[in-house]
C-alpha cells in the first residue's frame, strides 16, 4: 500500500511513522527515486517568475549522462581546465577524509567525519561564489575550504587541537572557521547557521554591499524551527542568500522520509515561501556547479533567494561514533543510482579526451603524497595525545575586548 494511506481500525486514530524502504538484511531498493534523464529539465532565466517553475522541485537537473557526455542546457559553465581543477579538488577531499578518518582511529583526534559520496556538493558549489562571499556551513562541507584554497595542514591542525590550531582547541574537530575564506564557524547546533545566513545576506543588502550568502543544512536538520524561521525572512525580504539543503538519505540513523514528511521533496519546502525551488543531482559536479551560479547570479543582481536541494548519499558512516550497518544494507550505497561524482567528472573528461587512466593514476599519487606532506607537518605541531597542544592562556583570551577582573584572577590563578 502507498506510504502514509494505511488505514486506521473504524473509530480509533493511529499513529503514522514512515519507514524506510529496507533495513539491514534486506536488499537495497532505491526504485522510488525518480531520476529525469540528464539534459531533460529546462533553465529557465533567473529572473522567472518562481510560480512558473514549481515543478522543478520535483526533478533532478542533471547534466552527465551515463556515457560520461554533457548535455542540456544546464552544461558548459566550465572549462576544461576548471573540470580537471574540480576532479582534483574532489580527490583532495577524498584523501582527506581517508587520512583523517584512519587518524582518529590510531587516537591523533577524538572525532571526525566523512564526505564519501558527497564531493562535488562543497567542491562544485565554492567554485560558483566570489571572494568575499560568506558561506554558513555544516560540517560536511570541507570541500568549501579545499576547492577555496584553504590550507588543508591549518585544517589537520584543528583536527588535532595542537598548538597551531588556529581556533586554539576551542571547537570540536573539523568544526572549523576561516573568515578570510568565506568559511563561518561550523556550529554543533544544527540548523542554527541558517538563519545566521539570511542575517548575514540581509546586512549585506541593507549596507548595499555587493556580497552573497550561502546557508548549508542536511535534510534531516530541515526539521529544525530555524530552517523554517530563516525561509520566512529570506522570502518576504528577498535576502540575497543561496539555501543549500543537502539530502544524503539519511541523518544518522534516521531516513530523509522523517524531516521530508509529506511535502514530496525537501526543495518543495520553497514553494510555500514563494521561492525558486531547484533540485538537482548531487553527484554531478556539473550540475552542481551550473545551479549554484544560476543561484549565485540572482542572488547577486538582487533578485533573491534561492532554495536548492542537492540529490545525493552518504557513502560513510555519519562520523567516527556511528555504524550503519545496525539501520542500513551493507551494500545500499552500491546501488545508488546517481553513481560516485569522482568516478562520473574523471570519466566525463576521459571522454572528451582531456584525460586518462594514466593522468589519472599519477594525479592520485601525487594526492596521496600531497595529503601525507600536510599531515607530517601537522604532526609535528602535535596531536590530540602528543606534542603541542594549545596554551592554557589562549583560554582566557579572544572572548572580551577587556577581560574582566574574574577571569584575570582565575588565570593568575592557573599561573598563565
Ligand atoms: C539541534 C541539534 N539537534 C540534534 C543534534 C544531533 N545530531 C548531530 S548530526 C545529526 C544528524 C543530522 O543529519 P542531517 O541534517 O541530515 O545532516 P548529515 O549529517 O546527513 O549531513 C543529529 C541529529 C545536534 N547536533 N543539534
Ligand atoms: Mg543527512
Amino acid at each position: 500500500m502507498k506510504d502514509g494511506m494505511r488505514p486506521s481500525l473504524p473509530g480509533k486514530l493511529s499513529l503514522h511513522v514512515p519507514e524506510p524502504e529496507v533495513r539491514p538484511g534486506g536488499r537495497p531498493d532505491f526504485s522510488n527515486v525518480a531520476i529525469p534523464k540528464a539534459g531533460s529539465v529546462r533553465r529557465p532565466e533567473v529572473d522567472v517568475d518562481p510560480e512558473t517553475i514549481r515543478d522543478l522541485a520535483f526533478s533532478i537537473i542533471r547534466v552527465l549522462n551515463r556515457e560520461g557526455e554533457a548535455v542540456g542546457p544546464w552544461a558548459g559553465t566550465l572549462t576544461n581546465e576548471e573540470l580537471m581543477e574540480g576532479l582534483r579538488h574532489m580527490m583532495l577531499l577524498r584523501a582527506f577524509d581517508a587520512r583523517m578518518l584512519m587518524a582518529q582511529r590510531q587516537g591523533k583526534t577524538s572525532f571526525y567525519m566523512q564526505h564519501l559520496g558527497e564531493e562535488a556538493v562543497s567542491c562544485a558549489f565554492r567554485k560558483a561564489l566570489q571572494p568575499g562571499d560568506m558561506n554558513f556551513p555544516t560540517y560536511r562541507q570541507a570541500g568549501l575550504l579545499i576547492a577555496g584554497g584553504y590550507p588543508m595542514v591549518q585544517m589537520m591542525n584543528q583536527i588535532y587541537s595542537n598548538d597551531a590550531d588556529p581556533l586554539k582547541g576551542r571547537q570540536l574537530p573539523i568544526m572549523y572557521s576561516a573568515r578570510d575564506h568565506g568559511f563561518f564557524t561550523v556550529s554543533g547546533n544544527l540548523a542554527t547557521q541558517y538563519v545566521q545566513a539570511v542575517g548575514w545576506a540581509m546586512a549585506s543588502a541593507i549596507k548595499n554591499d555587493t556580497r552573497i550568502a550561502a546557508g548549508w543544512i542536511g535534510d534531516g536538520s530541515t526539521a529544525e524551527s530555524d530552517f523554517h524561521a530563516a525561509l520566512v525572512f529570506a522570502s518576504t525580504y528577498r535576502a540575497p542568500v543561496i539555501l543549500n539543503v543537502v539530502n544524503n538519505q539519511w541523518a544518522i540513523s534516521t531516513f530523509q522520509g522523517i524531516a521530508r514528511g509529506g511535502s514530496g521533496t525537501f526543495a518543495a519546502r520553497g514553494l510555500g515561501f514563494g521561492l525558486p525551488s531547484l533540485r538537482v543531482d548531487g553527484n554531478d559536479y556539473l550540475a552542481v556547479h551550473a545551479v549554484a551560479k544560476w543561484a549565485a547570479e540572482r542572488a547577486r543582481r538582487n533578485i533573491g533567494p534561492t532554495l536548492i536541494e542537492y540529490v545525493t548519499y552518504r557513502v560513510g558512516a555519519h562520523s567516527t561514533s556511528d555504524d550503519p550497518s545496525a539501520y542500513r544494507p551493507k551494500e545500499e550505497s552500491e546501488a545508488w543510482p546517481l553513481g560516485d561524482p569522482v568516478i562520473r567528472l574523471k570519466n566525463h573528461l576521459v571522454r572528451i579526451g582531456a584525460w586518462s587512466e594514466e593522468r589519472h593514476s599519477q594525479m592520485e599519487a601525487e594526492i596521496r603524497d600531497t595529503v601525507v606532506a600536510a599531515q607530517k607537518e601537522a604532526e609535528r605541531h602535535g596531536t590530540l595525545h602528543s606534542g603541542g597542544r594549545p596554551s592554557m592562556r589562549d583560554m582566557f583570551e579572544g572572548v572580551y575586548a577587556e577581560m574582566p577582573p574574574h577571569l584575570k584572577r582565575q588565570r593568575q590563578q592557573a599561573g598563565v
